[in-house]
């Protein structure tokens, strides 16, 4: 899955695609370069960061959802909105990506129940201006997989079948480096939730704190190589996808995993 993110403040690319050319130019290149799908956002959703306003964040996705979608680029919509989701779906967006979990807006999981499109159902605690007071576990992957168990079953309740499901760790959200490194060094665990697992952890700042040196973190451009590694980490585990921003790395480190799966298979039988 590769990363467009409408913005003209993020953090990992630079708002370089605020406008809408640039972001569609963008995500055609993304597929092109082996991304199975385009993931489009119009909302900030890093530490710290402030909401946009509804008008604000569908006058950013919709035109380019609208042409990667014609272009023939499988769109998903990154929102927590269903009046962004329902816009994109409109648009021709088929999955919905919503970092809450179906917690910021309700209506959302009751949008993708009626569209019958897949559900990224991301662990999240609270809108990024607060989330990093509430990254406070006394186990975080048992208390992940426990809150991811019962978004699941909030959203089945709301319509979604179960078999739409996607789960997500949340990496980076009301999440220290440790928690991250955590939930990474035990990916088996969200297996056992028993749904397809995507993992985001592409150029997020444990990364650049694990790359730091004397002139601080690695500053989000050096991160790349890395975000790489944790693809292999993820498709080892046997996870769905990945979120990246540089998709190339990653979908050639996927498919050097997929040949080697392919292997141990072929000495096993
Ligand atoms: N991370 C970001 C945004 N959307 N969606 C999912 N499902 N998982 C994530 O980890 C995730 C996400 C924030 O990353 P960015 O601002 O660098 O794109």
């Amino acid at each position: 899955m590769g990363v467009v993110n409408v913005t003209p403040d993020s953090f990992s690319d630079g708002g370089a695609f605020a406008d809408s050319d640039s972001a569609i130019e963008h995500g055609l290149a993304l597929a092109a370069a082996g991304a199975d799908i385009v993931d489009v956002g119009g909302e900030l959703t890093r530490p710290g960061a402030e909401r946009v306003s509804a008008e604000e964040e569908r006058r950013r996705i919709e035109p380019v959802v609208s042409a990667l979608s014609r272009a023939g680029v499988a769109v998903s919509i990154d929102t927590m909105r269903a009046s962004t989701g329902a816009a994109a779906l409109e648009a021709g967006a088929v999955l919905v990506n919503d970092v809450s979990g179906g917690r910021a807006d309700p209506d959302l999981p009751k949008l993708v129940a009626d569209a019958r499109v897949p559900y990224v159902v991301m662990h999240w605690r609270a809108h990024s201006a607060q989330m990093q007071q509430h990254a406070d576990y006394d186990d975080v992957v048992r208390e992940v997989c426990d809150e991811l168990r019962e978004r699941v079953d909030d959203v089945v309740a709301a319509g979604v079948s179960p078999d739409a499901i996607v789960v997500d760790p949340g990496i980076g959200f009301a999440k220290t480096a440790e928690h991250n490194w955590a939930l990474l060094a035990h990916l088996e665990a969200l297996r056992g939730l028993g749904h397809p697992l995507l993992v985001g952890a592409s150029r997020k700042s444990f990364l650049g704190a694990l790359l730091a040196d004397d002139a601080g973190p690695r500053p989000t451009a050096g991160r790349d190589d890395a975000t790489a590694a944790v693809t292999v980490v993820a498709a080892m585990a046997g996870a769905w996808g990945v979120r990246v921003h540089d998709v190339q790395a990653s979908a050639d480190a996927v498919r050097v995993v997929a040949r080697l799966r392919a292997e141990k298979g072929a000495v096993q039988s």
